[in-house]
């Protein structure tokens, strides 16, 4: 029975999940073009590490070293706790309810490893184009 209901779960699911995930790939390929210090078209994972740090400071706006709930005006708590989350599920890997530079910058690089199909740690122009190219045909456009 547990099987069943988690069969039906997922098939209410996948449409929305799909949706999110093909614009996640396109601000994905949008992302990692910024990432392109050096602008020669391809993005190198210590590119892609280096464009990362500069997140960081961005999102550390209390400039303590962690990214925190310290870190989110209170106006804007509702909207951004959600991701908040999300981020710390994914980049706190010490649990302590923060996310500090190192964990950030040196965490799970899931959109770098999606968008470099033959991991050679270099996200070429091609697989970018790819990744665009897929989103949009999730689109359904
Ligand atoms: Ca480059
Ligand atoms: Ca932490
Ligand atoms: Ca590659």
């Amino acid at each position: 029975m547990k099987t069943i209901s988690l069969c039906l779960g997922l098939l209410i699911a996948v449409p929305a999940v799909a949706q999110g995930m093909a614009s996640d790939r396109a601000d994905l390929a949008q992302r990692l073009s910024q990432a392109d210090a050096d602008g020669d078209g391809q993005v190198t994972r210590a590119e892609f590490v280096a464009y990362r740090a500069g997140q960081f400071a961005r999102f550390d706006r209390n400039g303590d070293g962690f990214i925190s709930d310290d870190d989110v005006p209170r106006l804007l708590a509702g909207r951004f706790a959600p991701r908040l989350q999300a981020m710390r599920q994914q980049f706190d890997t010490n649990h302590d309810g923060r996310i500090s530079r190192d964990e950030f910058v040196n965490g799970p690089a899931r959109g770098f490893d999606l968008a470099d199909a033959n991991h050679d740690n270099i996200v070429t122009a091609a697989e970018m184009k790819a990744l665009n190219d897929k989103s949009k045909a999730i689109r359904g456009g």
